[in-house]
């Protein structure tokens, strides 16, 4: 490839990228659940994130890092996410699938939910699906970063895929949640969005839906935490003090922290210290059964 041509594939690259920000921030700005303080947030954090993104395409300008073009010409990679699959037939769950947000420098493998409301839902973490023994959730802030786990039983899909899924399109967020008495609950939010790296990945959410509680809105603007990196408001360390060593989006630690303690038998020998939403169920017990999933907030299947 000519370097001329190389040049007009970066020039593309960076133009998506701004236009996807600017659609999303209008989108969003549509909205009326959205309040000025979160959109003046997500703008004010704008900046960082576009720099991020000038960093990642000068670094591909040195040659440290392949170009993407050859492979976006393979077709099992010419999808950006789950609702775009099931846009194009494929309606199998939990099978595992190749798919590209914009912003990755390459493929991603993720799992899909193909089923519920129609389907279209990307998975960004699973507990409780394991064969024999559950994953460790007590992970580092690398690790979150890059995501653990398998994606045949349970997973964290990794802050760096979360951010790229989330700003690529507006999407909404949902989480379904099992107890060891089996009940199933949900809960949606109307938007999600995860800043990148350099924000510490801060979270924002829309207004809430679903028959589980909202108990995730109280962290809405938290920075992500984990035991080695110390970000939550609390004067200790949320993760590793009272949540169990797991990564969270903690504000000033409990309510939700879908990240704890896996307990076999859902009693958590320290309270706070399992996978809990505190308005199903409370602190003190642990969960069976979550995932996480996110999907674009404009999703239709075409009949
Ligand atoms: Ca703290």
């Amino acid at each position: 490839m000519n370097s001329t041509r190389e040049g007009n594939v970066l020039f593309q690259m960076i133009c998506l990228g701004l236009t996807g920000i600017f659609l999303s921030v209008s989108v969003i700005g549509e909205k009326s659940d959205v309040s000025r303080y979160d959109l003046n947030d997500i703008l004010n954090a704008l900046p960082t994130t576009v720099w991020g993104m000038v960093n990642l395409v000068k670094e591909k300008l040195k040659g440290t890092l392949p170009l993407p073009e050859s492979k976006r010409c393979d077709n099992a990679t010419n999808f950006t996410d789950c609702a775009d699959l099931r846009r194009r037939g494929y309606v199998e769950s939990n099978r595992v699938y190749s798919i590209w947000p914009r912003y990755l420098n390459e493929p991603i493998k993720v799992v899909c939910d193909m089923d519920t409301e129609g389907g279209g839902w990307t998975i960004i973490q699973r507990r409780g699906y394991y064969d024999d023994k559950p994953q460790e959730f007590n992970q580092s802030w690398y690790q979150y970063s890059v995501g653990f786990g398998s994606l045949n039983d349970d997973f964290w899909l990794g802050n760096d895929k979360i951010f790229a899924l989330t700003n690529h399109k507006v999407v909404e967020l949902r989480v379904d949640l099992e107890d060891f008495s089996g009940t199933k609950v949900y809960a949606k939010f109307s938007y999600f969005v995860v800043l990148s790296d350099l924000r510490n990945y801060q979270m924002f959410l829309g207004s809430y839906s679903g028959d589980a509680g909202d108990s995730l809105l109280y962290h809405n603007g938290s920075l992500f935490s984990t035991k080695d990196q110390d970000n939550d408001v609390h004067a200790k360390s949320c993760s590793s003090y009272y949540n169990g060593g797991g990564g969270w989006w903690f504000k000033s630690c409990a309510n939700s922290n879908l990240n704890g303690v896996y307990y076999k038998d859902g009693k958590a020998s320290k309270s706070r210290s399992g996978i809990i939403w505190n308005t199903f169920g409370g602190n003190d017990i642990s969960l069976k059964k979550t995932d996480i999933k996110i999907r674009p907030i404009y999703f239709t299947i075409p009949h």
